[in-house]
């Protein structure tokens, strides 16, 4: 850890065979880009992931596969800290003392809590309820400046934020109080088959959903089934939904503004954009699944690099646990 640069930290659910397109351009696909300016932490939430129903041979599947595609997404481990989030207990630990100091009001208000309680109603547990203070405790254990999430997060940053400057009124100043990092143009990829919906890895409906992992031949199906409207411009606008979901995926993939893309298809047909679309998107995720399927064939170089990964996040979580522990007034275990 270079003292100088600030800290980056951001984590992903393991709830998918794979991250979907709007993990990568809200999220994942952001990361690499990190890597050099600042110190990163990343890891894939498993913790999270059992706050809805999940099968234990399949979380473990998923888990790997998750670490190995976020490995994949340009995440370097010799220059980032890569682990699994159940790898280090001090989340946990932080956790706890953290759900202490926030209030059950806080919580109820959270949009997350209440659709997922909506999607699953015959699994509220408590766990889905303080999903949020889990974020908290992984954010602040690091003390970390910067969070890169998509726009569905900010209300999580907003409470992780609310904890610290409480924790630091209450007990002297201590946390950290950190930053959301969203990115200005895709920070929330909608559903294909449903763009008023967010693009999402648990979605029951497959086509309105481009995983990191499919293949081309899949990505050009989805894109071509794409929902658009019954006007025939591909111009940003109001009531667009559709058509501005594919302005926005094919600006962020290829670098290009949003005015470039739409001069680029001015005068052409919804068909050959979304061919277009589609082709850019297979091609920018075909070396990510060429290179996620070279690195689960290396079990044990994965393992090596979750292993140190978890390492190098105990030594910088303890710290953070160990003087929060006496903060709050409990004897000094040694
Ligand atoms: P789930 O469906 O299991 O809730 P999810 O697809 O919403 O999962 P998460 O693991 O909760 O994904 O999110 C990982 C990161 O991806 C977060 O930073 C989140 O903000 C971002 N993200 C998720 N969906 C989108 C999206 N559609 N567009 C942009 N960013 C997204
Ligand atoms: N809740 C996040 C995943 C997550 C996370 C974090 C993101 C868990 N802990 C800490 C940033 C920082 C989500 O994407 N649903």
């Amino acid at each position: 850890m270079d003292k100088e640069k600030k800290l980056i930290l951001s984590l992903i659910q393991p709830s998918a065979k794979s991250f979907t397109l709007g993990n990568y351009i809200g999220s994942v696909g952001n990361w690499g880009k990190l890597q050099d300016e600042y110190n990163c932490v990343y890891g894939i939430a498993d913790l999270h992931a059992i706050t809805v129903k999940q099968d234990p041979v399949e979380l473990r599947k998923n888990s790997l596969s998750a670490y190995a595609l976020m490995l994949a997404c340009g995440i370097d481990p010799e220059k980032s800290v890569a682990f699994f989030q159940s790898h280090n207990k001090c989340h946990a630990e932080l956790n706890w003392i953290l759900a202490c100091n926030t209030q059950f009001g806080e919580l109820s208000r959270m949009t997350q809590f209440k659709d997922k309680s909506a999607k699953h109603p015959d699994n509220i547990n408590a766990g889905l309820f303080t999903y949020p203070v889990l974020m908290a405790a992984d954010i602040l254990v690091y003390n970390a400046d910067l969070v890169p999430v998509g726009i569905d997060q900010k209300q999580h940053l907003e409470l992780a934020r609310n904890v610290a400057q409480r924790f630091n009124y209450v007990y002297g100043d201590f946390f950290k109080v950190p930053e959301a990092y969203i990115p200005k143009v895709g920070a929330k990829i909608m559903s294909l088959t449903d763009p008023t919906k967010k693009m999402s890895k648990s979605d029951e409906n497959q086509n309105g959903c481009i995983y990191v992992l499919d293949d081309k031949d899949t990505i050009i199906r989805k894109f071509k089934k794409a929902v658009t409207d019954s006007d025939a411009e591909i111009k940003f606008a109001e009531g667009k939904d559709g058509i501005n979901n594919l302005l926005t995926i094919y600006s962020v993939i290829t670098s290009k503004t949003v005015e470039e893309a739409e001069a680029e298809f001015s005068g052409k047909g919804y068909g050959e954009f979304k061919l277009a679309v589609g082709e850019v998107v297979a091609d920018k995720l075909a070396p990510i699944r060429e290179e996620h399927a070279r690195l689960m064939a290396d079990k044990a170089y994965l393992k090596k690099c979750y292993t140190e990964g978890a390492m190098k996040a105990q030594s910088i979580a303890q710290r953070t646990v160990t003087k929060a522990y006496r903060k709050v007034g409990f004897v000094d275990a040694r």
